[in-house]
């Protein structure tokens, strides 16, 4: 690669905005693919805009290039992320992009699984394109505009936001072990649109068990996809005539057990519709193994609902990327009504971990408070 390619202009890097803004369209519908958008501009004017709208259609590249014509010769297109080079369910956007004759070609950030194909930048560098990197903070909003996708490109494993509701004083039940509801109707339907907006939803086993969920995304406008729900049960507890279980074949349900599970019950599981994976690792590792399952199956977003021991557990294994806490302003107190994230916690305060980029915001009458543990890896 020559790397002589000038820095984005400002006016390239709002184009780049824009393209973001196009690829936003899409979100929650495009899974197992990125977000994307491109402008193509020329001489201060945009000539086609466009945003991949979901697997199996044309890519962001390619409707921009489609809605400009023939005006794209010689033109500047700015795109969200790496144009790709390899045929997947479309051809690559490096032949449309060389097909159309454009001159130069702004990228926002690095495509991941870019790296183990022919890589869209090095493509067309190499057949005489301009090619610009993002950097900074513009690079850095492309990035995290797929937190899902980078991550589970990068990583092998869903995106993981742990997301609980508890009261002011950080209790999610009450010692009698009551706990509907604490946060109130708004709470509830923004956690239902984010189901429909992640691919899978997980809770332990002792929260599928004291709580009988169903963890599908209702009264969402539309027809709202519905997220895998796995439980994370080494046991293979959960019991056949759970709502879970009753509803599998509407919407599936995962079991991640371990090798302590007995044959009976994975087969009862098994019977009832429920797909049981066995991961088979320590306990130490377990939480990993399970989300590389998950990966594997191509789940690149985990919304998390509790209980206090998985909660702990996703702390404890460093794997959280995200948190969304939902404060209700109410005092349950008690030493023994249990607290959302159990055993074993910090040791000192040094370890807790520490959200960034913390937002706050009111939901009726409860807030939420959210912020990232871990910045979405980039690729390149
Ligand atoms: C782009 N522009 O708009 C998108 C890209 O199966 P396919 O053909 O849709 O290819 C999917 C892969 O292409 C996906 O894994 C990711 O690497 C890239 N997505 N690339 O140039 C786009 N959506
Ligand atoms: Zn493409």
């Amino acid at each position: 690669m020559s790397g002589a390619a000038a820095a984005p202009s400002p006016e390239e890097l709002a184009w780049l905005a824009r393209a973001r803004v196009l690829a936003e369209e899409a979100r929650g519908q495009v899974s197992p693919n990125p977000l994307v958008g491109a402008v193509v501009a020329r001489g201060g004017q945009v000539l086609g805009e466009g945003h991949h709208a979901g697997p199996g259609l044309p890519h962001a590249e390619v409707e921009a290039l489609l809605a400009a014509g023939d005006a794209a010769r010689g033109a500047t297109v700015a795109c969200t992320l790496e144009p790709c080079s390899h045929r997947g369910r479309t051809p690559p956007c490096t032949d449309a992009l060389l097909a159309a004759g454009v001159a130069r070609v702004v990228v926002g950030c690095r495509d991941p699984l870019e790296c183990d194909r022919a890589g869209g930048a090095s493509t067309l560098v190499a057949a005489g394109v301009e090619v610009a990197f993002a950097t900074g903070a513009d690079e850095a909003a492309c990035r995290r505009q797929n937190g899902p996708f980078m991550t589970w490109a990068r990583l092998g494993r869903p995106e993981v936001t742990l997301k609980l509701a508890t009261s002011l004083d950080g209790k999610i039940a009450t010692a009698s072990g009551e706990s509907r509801w604490i946060s109130g109707p708004e709470a509830r339907a923004l956690v239902h649109r984010w189901r429909a907006e992640q691919d899978a939803v997980a809770v332990g086993s002792g929260t599928a068990l004291a709580d009988d969920p169903l963890l599908t995304a209702r009264d969402v406008p539309g027809a709202p996809r519905q997220p895998l729900r796995v439980v994370f049960d080494g046991r293979a507890s959960l019991p056949s005539d759970s709502q879970l279980a009753r509803t599998s074949a509407e919407v599936p349900v995962l079991v991640l057990a371990g090798p302590e599970a007995a044959p009976e019950r994975r087969a009862a599981l098994s019977a009832a519709g429920v797909e049981v994976a066995l991961v088979d690792a320590a306990r130490e590792e377990r939480i990993e193994a399970g989300l590389a399952e998950l990966g594997r199956r191509g789940v690149q977003s985990l919304l998390v609902e509790g209980g206090a021991g998985l909660a702990a557990a996703m702390l404890d294994a460093g794997v959280v990327d995200r948190v969304a806490w939902v404060l209700a302003p109410t005092l349950i107190g008690g030493a023994g009504a249990p607290g959302a994230v159990g055993d074993p916690g910090a040791e000192r305060l040094a370890d807790a971990p520490r959200l960034r980029e913390v937002a706050v915001e009111r939901l009726g009458e409860d807030v939420l408070v959210s912020g990232r543990l871990h910045d979405v890896p980039g690729g390149g």
